[in-house]
């Protein structure tokens, strides 16, 4: 079905353009944000979404937004609701078998702070605007396979109400995450992967219950690792590290708050308020990194060309930084026929994936279980928190790197 103005749903074949300019694969964060943009740019778009709407707003994911992310949101036009309800936070605490460490973000990452506000709500802001603006997201196109990348006319096919469509476009921007078609369109031997599998995955709950704290709190357990978090004062999000097996059908609620509680110094997890579940869903833990992030007229971005473990909330902010380079690229070329910044595209958004690759890394290294690792690997996470506990420096570089790297 497609969607058109004020998300009415249209079928057939007259919704469907033959051609555009930029061609987006992918209605996630990163694709909606990218055709918001361009629109407003004057950059003719439309986005092919495999899912259908209400599928792609019911997904729970990311909840901390870099100041990136909220300035870059405000620019596209879809910051009042996010500056209405989101909750702006100077800063997060660190709890290592049970001595708490708060890192104030607004006090050493020179007033940066971070804003709660969950990836569904985003998702949610984008597509009004989309609607708003009479944007063409073509939702449950199936089969789409993206050809002629390396000639200046590539074009994508698709079925859509068992119908087949063409579109030709000028750029195709491939922003259909780790499990879409546009990474697996590039020859294997132009890209280089980089991966890392972590040997447990994270066990998370949402429920209307007050959060337990007004900040975040990660807390690293003999137990395993524990996140506190929420989505508003009265709606809270929550974590915990749990082994790869595991079943989601074999976590009653109760379950679930019995070993949050035990993952938690004792005064917190006395004040945890508990209560039925909305959602529960394990998500594995992953680093990836695809190079390039470009092939001929497809550029790859957000979740498509990395993953990062959501432990240093940087996922979806990094698919919103490859979107501001994608944008400067495409904005360039068609206001100026200047290809610089497209040419740079990949080596400008890799810098800065890379750099959230490692912090994502550390954090997650550092504050999980990792039996396999022995005393010896103990005793380093240890260290590490020993150090961040005592020295100005690395929660400087905490903070600046929790709060976002600069673009
Ligand atoms: P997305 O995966 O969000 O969107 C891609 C879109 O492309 C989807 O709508 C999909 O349906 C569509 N698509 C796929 N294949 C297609 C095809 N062949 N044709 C057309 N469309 C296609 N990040 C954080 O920062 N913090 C978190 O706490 C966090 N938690 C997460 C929990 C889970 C379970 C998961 C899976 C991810 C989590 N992330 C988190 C990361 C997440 O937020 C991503 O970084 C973010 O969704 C990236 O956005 P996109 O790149 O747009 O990819
Ligand atoms: C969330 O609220 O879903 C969340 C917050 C911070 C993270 C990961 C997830 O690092």
């Amino acid at each position: 079905m497609t969607e058109g103005p004020s998300g009415s749903l249209s079928a057939g074949a007259s919704a469907v353009p033959a051609r555009t300019q930029v061609l987006v694969i992918g209605g996630g964060p990163a694709g909606l944000l990218l055709s918001q943009l361009l629109h407003r740019a004057g950059v003719d778009n439309v986005v092919l979404e495999r899912r259908s709407r209400a599928y792609v707003l019911s997904r729970i994911r990311a909840g901390v937004l870099e100041q990136g992310t909220v300035d870059l949101l405000r620019q596209a036009g879809v910051g009042a609701r996010m500056d209405r309800k989101g909750l702006v936070h100077d800063g997060v605490e660190i709890s290592f078998h049970n001595r708490r460490l708060r890192l104030d973000l607004a006090g050493l990452a020179g007033g940066r702070t971070v804003t709660v506000y969950g990836q569904t709500e985003v998702t949610a802001d984008l597509y009004a605007a989309r609607d708003a603006m009479g944007g063409t997201v073509l939702h449950e196109a199936e089969d789409v396979a993206l050809h002629d990348l390396e000639s200046a006319s590539p074009f994508a096919t698709f079925t859509l109400d068992g119908e087949t469509h063409r579109i030709d476009c000028d750029f195709i921007a491939g922003c259909d995450g780790f499990h879409g078609v546009s990474r697996r369109s590039i020859p294997e031997d132009r890209l280089k992967l980089f991966e890392l599998v972590y040997p447990f995955g994270w066990l998370g709950i949402l429920a209307d219950v007050p959060p337990v704290s007004d900040e975040l709190i990660y807390a690293s357990h003999e137990k395993g690792f524990a996140l506190c978090s929420m989505r508003s004062s009265t709606r809270s999000r929550y974590y915990i590290q749990c082994p790869l097996d595991e079943k989601v059908g074999d976590w009653s609620d109760d379950r679930f708050w019995e070993a949050l509680a035990g993952h938690l110094p004792a005064d917190v997890a006395a004040r945890l308020v508990t209560g039925p579940s909305i959602e529960k869903s394990i998500a594995p833990l992953r680093s990836f990194v695809a190079e390039p992030m470009r092939h001929g007229r497809l550029f790859l971005a957000g979740d498509a060309a990395h993953i990062v473990p959501p432990t240093g909330a940087k996922g979806l902010n990094l698919a919103v930084s490859d979107v501001h380079y994608l944008f400067e690229g495409l904005v360039a070329h068609y206001a100026a026929g200047d290809d610089q910044a497209l040419e740079r595209y990949s080596e400008r958004a890799l810098a800065r994936v890379w750099k959230a690759e490692r912090f994502s890394w550390w954090m997650t290294s550092t504050l999980h279980s990792f039996p396999e690792t022995g005393p010896f690997g103990a005793r380093m996470q240890r260290a590490e928190f020993d150090y961040l506990a005592t020295s100005r420096a690395a929660q400087a570089a905490f903070a600046e790197n929790y709060a976002g790297l600069p673009y």
